[in-house]
């Protein structure tokens, strides 16, 4: 028996269970059909009993001292961070803090990272902050998205949402830390986001899903009919929102074409309801495509109104902006193929998925065909369909959220069988443990897409690992997609919740060994210290400006410029550190000992952090990062007076 099922026993599974698109909504319903993989078949156990043997002599196997060839950009869902993993290893590199707090690299806490956090607040949450120390400490962080030019990945840039406090984020890619937080006026959440692909990032494309009143602001309350949802379009190299746009039901994902004419988003809730049997009530929904040419121009023209400080335009149905092309309800994801023509939404409820052909766009603009007219094929592929990855080869993979399986099939054939041809445009269908989201290929979302690799992000892991309690890993499963046939290769748990991932070819992405001393992530440390007259790479003293204390000290392995440092009770201390080692990977760390503080210092790099000493006694320092053989020596003294000494 093979390790995959192939697509007749699939289509004569689901005809044993009864299941049909109908069936979906109700599985939606009911718990989107988890069942399925609880009450497994025995054949079905046997299948998976195999799959638990290692494929194939091991091609995902990298050898200790080994590099991998790939970085994976993976998203962290309600975690709030990116994690970077190698592949094929599946081994975890690094994280990067973004929308969470970090303890051990003080993300949340240092002055450098709080002005990232707070900066790009739209004014009314900023105020709403206020009583809460001023900055969100949670965030949804789905689709992790690298810049690009000329059609590829450039290596300067990531983006990604906060679906839970409508905001956008921007990591520096020379450095590996975000450098640009932003939140979005007039909309809520961002789920899907997708950059400009041509000629540059460029736009990064911002969809906001609920919808709410605008300004939302109480006036409006319950009555959904004044409720809209807006799509926006960031400026990637700026950080600022460069218009908005609101549309008709709500936004899912987006993606956008090889030409920089056109960005599209799947669309649900065409219903515009406020609960599930609303928003599903009707038979279709749509996929919204954006004229980005007629947009600038508009707001070029001063047609935008101007709300909550940005340009919004009104792109509801009708408008000269948008087209709304109808597709069976409730699509999900939405992917530009390699090719720069096809572009596929997928049906979630609905068992087909829908190509478009982006060719068709000019024409459908001009209103010289119909939108349906832009369809060029509609394949049914299982149950469940919620996104799909290339292998430029002219291939597509599918996941199946409800059959727990990857479906491989060809677009030229699902053109020709919309055409009437008798053809099967299914070439495979593998089982993947269990309920998979996202998948990628590597380099999968460029022209450059390779073929070799496809990551299924399943949501569930159930049984494939050690028990760990009630809550679960999630499984990211790796697949071999070099041959005809998809090869299971390996299973990686990973805490919540990885909705994307971004495959990368390791000669994109060239980040720094040390850090430059002139960057700007702690250029504000510089101007300070240049103002009290201290060299950070050297001075290693205390400057008192009335009841602030600015303690600057040096840090090489193993010790801190001052052994210790004295302040009064009360006063604002902020503590910059200078790692002046400039050897490759000697990080320090900055501890103050029941004072809650604590941060790293990566080689020749400042970083900084202000607190109020607002409790006297003896507080040891010591570094966090184990950096030398002496590094528990690595350790001072806080003396804090108290205020009437
Ligand atoms: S969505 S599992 Cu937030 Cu990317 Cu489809
Ligand atoms: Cu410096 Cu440990």
């Amino acid at each position: 028996m093979s390790d995959e099922t192939e697509s007749k026993g699939a289509l004569s599974r689901r005809g044993l269970l009864g299941t049909t698109a109908a069936v979906g909504v109700g599985a939606a319903a009911g718990g989107f059909g988890l069942g399925r993989t609880a009450g497994i078949t025995s054949a079905e156990a046997q299948t998976r009993t195999q799959q638990r043997q290692p494929a194939r002599a091991n091609k995902a196997e990298v050898h200790p001292g080994e590099l991998d060839e790939y970085y994976v950009f993976f998203s962290s869902g309600q975690t709030g961070e990116v994690r970077i993993l190698g592949l094929p290893s599946m081994r975890e590199l690094m994280r990067i803090p973004v929308f969470n707090r970090c303890s051990a690299t003080g993300w949340g806490q240092t002055n450098e990272s709080l002005k990232v956090l707070t900066e790009g607040l739209t004014p009314e949450y900023r105020e709403f902050l206020k009583d809460r120390g001023g900055v969100y400490l949670n965030g949804d962080l789905h689709h992790p998205h690298p810049s690009f030019t000329d059609g590829t990945y450039d290596g300067r840039y990531l983006y990604a949402n906060d679906k839970s406090n409508t905001r956008v984020c921007r990591i520096r890619l020379d450095v590996m830390k975000c450098d640009k937080i932003i939140q979005l006026p007039n909309q809520s959440t961002v789920h899907g986001l997708r950059v400009q692909k041509y000629p540059k990032t460029g736009y990064v494309f911002c969809n906001g899903e609920d919808r709410v009143p605008i300004p939302n602001d109480g006036k409006i309350l319950d009555d959904p009919k004044q409720y809209a949802s807006v799509f926006s379009a960031v400026d990637g190299e700026t950080m600022k929102v460069a218009w908005q746009v609101r549309v008709s039901g709500n936004l899912d994902n987006v993606d956008a074409d090889y030409q920089g004419k056109y960005c599209f988003a799947t669309c649900y809730n065409s219903e515009e309801g406020v609960n599930l049997a609303e928003m599903t009530a009707n038979e279709q929904d749509w996929v919204v495509v954006f004229n980005i040419k007629r947009i600038e121009e508009a707001v070029k023209a001063g047609k935008a109104e101007t709300v909550g400080g940005v340009p919004l335009l009104d792109g509801r149905k009708g408008s000269p902006y948008t087209r709304y092309i109808p597709v069976p309800n409730s699509p999900h994801g939405i992917n530009t193929a390699p090719d720069g023509i096809h572009v596929v939404a997928n049906g979630k409820l609905s068992p087909t998925v829908t190509v478009f052909d982006v060719r068709k766009f000019d024409a459908l603009f001009d209103d010289k065909i119909q939108p349906r007219d832009c369809v060029v094929a509609e394949p049914e592929l299982g149950l469940g369909p919620l996104h799909t990855a290339y292998d430029g080869k002219g291939n597509a993979f599918t996941t199946l959220f409800l059959d727990s399986q990857v479906v491989k099939w060809n677009i030229d054939r699902a053109i020709r069988a919309f055409k009437g041809e008798k053809v099967n445009p299914i070439i495979q269908k593998l089982d993947v443990h269990y309920q998979p989201g996202h998948n990628h290929t590597s380099m999968g979302q460029t022209k450059e897409a390779d073929g070799k690799w496809l990551l299924s992000l399943n949501k569930f892991s159930k049984d494939r690992f050690l028990n760990v309690g009630p809550l679960k890993p999630e499984n990211d499963q790796l697949i071999d997609i070099s041959g005809d046939r998809m090869v299971l290769m390996h299973d990686s748990p990973s805490f919540a919740e990885p909705h994307d991932a971004t495959i990368v070819h390791r000669s994109k992405i060239n980040p720094v060994h040390v850090w430059n001393r002139d960057d700007p992530f702690f250029a504000d440390a510089v101007k300070q210290a240049k103002a009290d007259g201290v060299d950070l790479t050297a001075d290693s003293k205390v400057v008192r400006d009335g009841d602030k204390v600015r303690v600057y000290m040096t840090s090489v392995a193993p010790a801190f410029g001052l052994e210790q440092f004295t302040v009064k009770q009360g006063d604002e201390v902020t503590v910059y550190v200078t790692n002046i080692d400039d050897v490759e990977d000697l990080s320090h760390g900055f501890c103050i000992v029941n004072y809650g503080i604590s941060f790293e210092v990566a080689p020749q790099a400042t970083a900084s952090v202000t607190f109020k000493a607002s409790k006297p006694g003896v507080y040891w320092y010591y570094c966090t990062w184990f950096c030398h053989a002496m590094h528990m020596e690595m350790q001072g003294r806080m003396l804090v007076e108290p205020r009437n000494a």
